[in-house]
């Protein structure tokens, strides 16, 4: 494995950043979670828009363009050895003195690891999720805009450690007015009367790439897609739900809040997503 810093490759225990650098002090930063498949980059494009839209909202500037950045996505593959995994692009403030202000910072890191991830075992696809909505609400766009995929993922830890100490893997995160935002590091979809439902971005959810895949797979299947703000209620009353990301791809689920959704096994639509979606990602993509 090689890891990327600043236009240089480490070893992974050479691969350093300094105790001073403000994303580690203070969580000054921004990243992104990419995955290849069969030597395909998936949506990189669409990944480092993302981190150039979250740099440019919290007055980063990258001294890197585009085209730069996804040329060291791809040699971090190359020179990792990954042909199928999981990108971990970090992009810090940089090293600066102690104090909130990002002005004594003056060189911003750009970090990239190409390595494995597997979010949940292989049979939870097929199986479904058991999640739980967690009292932890959603950070609002007034606090911090959830669009920005900061380093600052402490309010989604404190609803999976909540979701964890009651013995589910995910949470259902809400926002302040107590509609559904979606999950710790996931969108969230629901199948009622044949449509499909998905929070509005603007309900304080990421705008995530995966989410933005299946409203693509839904137009070419024909599917209809209503983004409207959902309650618990809908959730707990629906045919089917799935949730969607980088790394957990497309997974079903089959229970939440105790309430059993559809048949209580992984729906036959999201099962047609999947399908669509592992089509998609095994010859769509930038070629390492
Ligand atoms: N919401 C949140 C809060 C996320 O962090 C998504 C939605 C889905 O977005 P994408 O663009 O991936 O479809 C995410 C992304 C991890 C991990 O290490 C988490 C994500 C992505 C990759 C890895 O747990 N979440």
């Amino acid at each position: 494995m090689k890891i990327h810093i600043n236009g240089k490759y480490y070893d992974k225990d050479e691969a350093k950043v300094s105790v001073f650098d403000h994303g580690f002090l203070y969580g000054d930063g921004i990243f992104e979670g990419i995955r290849v498949y069969e030597s395909n980059v998936f949506k990189l494009d669409e990944h480092i828009k993302r981190l150039e839209y979250s740099a440019k909202a919290i007055l980063l500037n990258l001294p890197w363009s585009h085209a730069e950045i996804a040329e060291a996505v791809c040699e971090t593959c190359r020179r990792s050895g990954v042909t199928d995994g999981y990108i971990r692009l970090i992009v810090t403030r940089g090293a600066g003195a102690l104090g909130l202000s990002p002005k004594t910072c003056k060189e911003p890191q750009l970090i990239i690891i190409a390595d494995q991830i597997q979010l949940y075992a292989p049979e939870i696809y097929e199986k479904g999720l058991k999640i739980i909505t967690s009292a932890t609400r959603r950070m609002g766009p007034a606090a911090l805009p959830p669009m920005i995929k900061s380093l600052n993922y402490l309010n989604n830890i404190l609803a999976k450690i909540e979701a964890a100490n009651l013995g589910f893997q995910e949470a259902v995160m809400l926002n302040n007015e107590g509609y559904v935002a979606e999950c710790t590091g996931d969108n969230l979809f629901v199948l009622q009367g044949g449509k499909l439902f998905t929070p509005p971005v603007s309900s304080g959810s990421l705008t995530g790439i995966t989410r933005q895949v299946v409203l693509d797979i839904a137009a070419e299947l024909g599917v209809p897609v209503v983004e409207s703000m959902l309650t618990r209620y809908d959730l707990w009353v629906a045919e089917e739900m799935f949730l969607t990301g980088s790394a957990a791809e497309i997974i079903g689920v089959v229970e939440v809040d105790h309430r059993k959704i559809g048949s209580g096994v992984a729906g036959p639509v999201t099962g047609r997503f999947l399908e669509a979606f592992r089509a998609r990602v095994a010859k769509e993509g930038t070629k390492l």
